[in-house]
């Protein structure tokens, strides 16, 4: 069997005194924090679009990484061995899972069916190497803003024949998630938005939308998937506004047209971040919601204002992410895909070994920094106490319905004055940098 990385064996759990850079330091798949593995709590995954397909170009300039799996000509040649690379790449990584747009794993043809008939060409392929070796899909999605049809969006563009050849695109892109035992389904809604409001008519274009995520959930049922879908929030880039802008947008999205059985979250960091959120806030305002699934684990450059979709390397942020999680009850079907891309630079393939050896074990630090926090329980206190007051008298009459402006007026009266209390904001990020 052709070797596509063979400079690097299967990455092993050296500890954290190692000077290997081709070892993990602190992620040891099999070892329990709170119950579970650590490979069962973090669920990471590849993702193939930039891991394998993305090749260092940018705006200014074409790709800069030579890889052998994109050596040859025939374009259907080129998606076989990019399949045996990325399992390859997969096992010696020692990651359980993996994510793909449709247009990863096969080339576009000059038509649907023809497109179709390549993607039935690749599926078995991979299937065969999902079940060699135990590789599970964490999720599928569409790519339905690369090709120039979409250019005015998929299922809010303008004209019904883009959305009747999105939904098309989409129902495979399922039926082979499916088909691959995935575990959830992604609508990423990279064209979803508009660039003028001159030419643009909002309201419709919401309407389609809500749509066709409807007729995507019922396409999940007539097939019996049973993976969870997502949406994923994102407020720019490529359009200069898209509608599923961040968690509030979608969750005001999935009560309008009756989706909130039908879909969760899947929130990524620097999304977040564009939106002038924190990843924080969006897990956070997520779970609040009942409406959390699965996360893109990358991270932004606050001083570019672009998605640049690096690796993890900040465990203050892996840290707290993974405290929000595990306390909301951890991943079901949802996972930590590293939705993240070399920089330009980095041409070599073992620069991608390093870069996701970086991102598991900052966020394998983050877990078991979370782990003490939580058996700690400091933090959790605090905030116990700064909320007590709802528990009885007229917090809880408040709480439970059986207060009104009135009765408010009169306890206020009576009262007086509120007592106020310290937001100890300071010695939480002291406690905080005490696990860090
Ligand atoms: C784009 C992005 C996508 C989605 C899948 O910013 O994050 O890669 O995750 O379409
Ligand atoms: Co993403």
């Amino acid at each position: 069997m052709n070797e596509f990385f063979p400079e690097v064996t299967t990455i092993k759990y050296e500890g954290a005194d190692s000077k290997n850079p081709l070892s993990f330091k602190h992620y040891k798949a099999d070892e329990k924090v709170l119950g579970k593995t650590m490979a069962e709590h973090l669920r990471f995954a590849v993702c193939y679009w930039h891991t394998f397909k993305g090749l260092g170009d940018d705006p200014f300039g074409g790709p800069t990484m030579i890889r052998s799996y994109n050596a040859s000509s025939d374009p259907m040649k080129v998606a076989e061995d990019t399949m045996y690379a990325a399992f390859e790449f997969f096992t010696k990584l020692g990651v359980n899972f993996w994510c793909f747009h449709d247009r990863d794993i096969a080339p576009e043809a000059d038509n649907l069916a023809e497109t179709n008939r390549r993607l039935d060409k690749i599926v078995p392929i991979a299937k065969k190497l999902q079940d060699e070796s135990g590789i599970k899909l964490l999720w599928g999605t569409t790519n339905a803003f690369s090709h120039r049809r979409f250019l005015a969006g998929a299922s809010t563009n303008p004209s019904p024949s883009v959305f009747a050849y999105a939904a098309s695109q989409v129902k495979k892109a399922m039926e082979i998630t499916h088909e691959l035992g995935g575990a959830g389904y992604v609508f990423w809604g990279g064209r979803e938005g508009y660039e003028t409001l001159l030419n643009t008519d909002i309201k419709r274009e919401l309407e389609h939308m809500g749509i066709f995520m409807n007729m995507a959930a019922d396409y999940k049922k007539e097939i019996g998937f049973g993976g969870d879908l997502y949406i994923e929030p994102k407020p720019k880039e490529p359009t200069k506004h898209q509608y599923d802008f961040d968690a509030g947008n979608c969750y005001a999205f999935l009560q309008k047209y009756d989706l909130l059985d039908d879909f969760k979250l899947n929130i990524e960091a620097n999304h977040a971040t564009l939106a002038g959120h924190s990843f924080l806030h969006e897990l956070q305002y997520s779970i609040a919601n009942g409406i959390f699934g699965s996360v893109d684990a990358n991270r932004g450059d606050l001083l570019l204002g672009w998605d640049t979709d690096q690796f993890p390397t900040d465990i203050y942020d892996t840290t707290l992410a993974m405290y929000i999680i595990l306390k909301a009850g951890g991943f079901t079907k949802g996972g930590l895909n590293f939705d993240a891309h070399l920089r330009r630079q980095s041409i070599d393939p073992v620069d991608l070994f390093y870069a996701h050896i970086g991102a598991i074990d900052c966020f394998a630090r983050g877990l078991k920094n979370a782990e003490k926090m939580i058996n700690d329980g400091r933090v959790e206190q605090i905030v116990k106490d700064r909320y007590a007051g709802w528990n009885s008298g007229i917090g809880n009459e408040i709480e439970t319905g059986n207060a009104n402006f009135s009765k408010l007026e009169k306890y206020t009266l009576e009262h007086g004055e509120p007592k106020l209390q310290s937001g100890r904001q300071e010695l939480i990020e002291n406690i905080i940098n005490e696990y860090i």
